[in-house]
């Protein structure tokens, strides 16, 4: 691997990949994104590993596709790359994904960081869909994830201007879980991946499932997915032990079968 790192055994069952580009600003060309597809599939199949944190450095997160790999490329170059099995691995992660934001989160970055299951950011954080001024606009989901994470008045009004907002504005408008200071925003978010990490694997993506669901359908339907969910959690070794253990006061041991 040569633009991630990945520690698959960063903390008690929780995984730290790191993006490393940075003098290009995490910039997220093909090969990066094929090495992180591969990353993410291993580790969604490590049984050790519960949660994943998924990170870039103080100064960027990503700051968007390699638009210097972009130029030159027709309409047909894109389409025959085919670039959408890397995103679509990301977003089939069963395992709960965190992402790590400080720094520049734009374009792809932004998308990518949307992609996640939830964002901790640091107060130097900056996200934006600036595609338009480069003469595009947002091709990884930044126009359907941005719209239902903020909605549409916000959405436009970044996916239009290209400007960026702060990570506080973020946090007003729903993007981010949470805003903690620079020195302590991996910190902060291997924190929420290790409070996560001691629930029951099985419920946990189970629920992702779920929840992701709410995006995708209606009320009725929605509602019937996770009621099956629900049965399914009863399935489960750790359906016995969370509730036995509630019983008999003490802490439930989860194995994730
Ligand atoms: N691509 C390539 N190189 C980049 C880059 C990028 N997106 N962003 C920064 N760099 C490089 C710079 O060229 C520079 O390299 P050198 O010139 O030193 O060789 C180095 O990183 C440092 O950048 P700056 O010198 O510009 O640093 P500053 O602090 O002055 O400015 C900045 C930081 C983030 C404001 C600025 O670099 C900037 O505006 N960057 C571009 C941001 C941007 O427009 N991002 C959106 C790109 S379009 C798709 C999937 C994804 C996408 C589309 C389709 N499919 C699945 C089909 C996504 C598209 C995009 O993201």
């Amino acid at each position: 691997m040569e633009f991630i790192q990945v520690n698959n055994q960063y903390k008690k069952h929780v995984a730290l990949i790191n993006l490393n580009r940075p003098k290009e600003l995490n910039a997220l060309n093909l090969q990066l994104m094929g090495e992180l597809r591969d990353a993410l599939k291993a580790l969604d199949e490590d049984d050790n590993v519960r949660v994943i944190v998924l990170t870039g450095n103080e100064k960027a997160f990503a700051a968007g596709a390699d638009i210097k790999q972009m130029a030159g490329k027709t309409a047909i170059d894109m389409l025959n790359v085919d670039q959408f099995s890397t995103w679509d691995q990301i977003k089939k992660t069963k395992k709960p994904l965190i992402a790590a934001v400080s720094g520049f989160a734009l374009g792809g970055g932004c998308e990518l960081a949307m992609t996640c299951d939830m964002i901790v950011a640091s107060e130097t954080a900056k996200f934006g869909q600036p595609e338009i001024k480069i003469g595009v606009m947002p091709g990884a989901g930044g126009t359907q994830r941005l719209t239902r994470a903020i909605g549409k008045a916000r959405a436009m009004e970044l996916v239009l201007t290209g400007k960026f907002i702060s990570a506080d504005e973020a946090l007003g408008y729903g993007l981010v879980n949470k805003v903690v200071p620079t020195e302590m925003y991996l910190e902060a978010a291997v924190d929420l991946a290790l409070e996560i990490a001691q629930m029951s694997p099985v419920a946990a993506k189970l629920a992702k499932e779920s929840v992701n669901r709410a995006y995708e359908t209606h009320l009725d339907e929605g509602l019937h997915f996770e009621r099956k969910n629900f049965y399914l959690a009863f399935a489960s070794e750790d359906q016995t032990e969370g509730m036995k253990a509630f019983v008999e006061k003490r802490k439930p041991e989860f194995t994730g079968k």
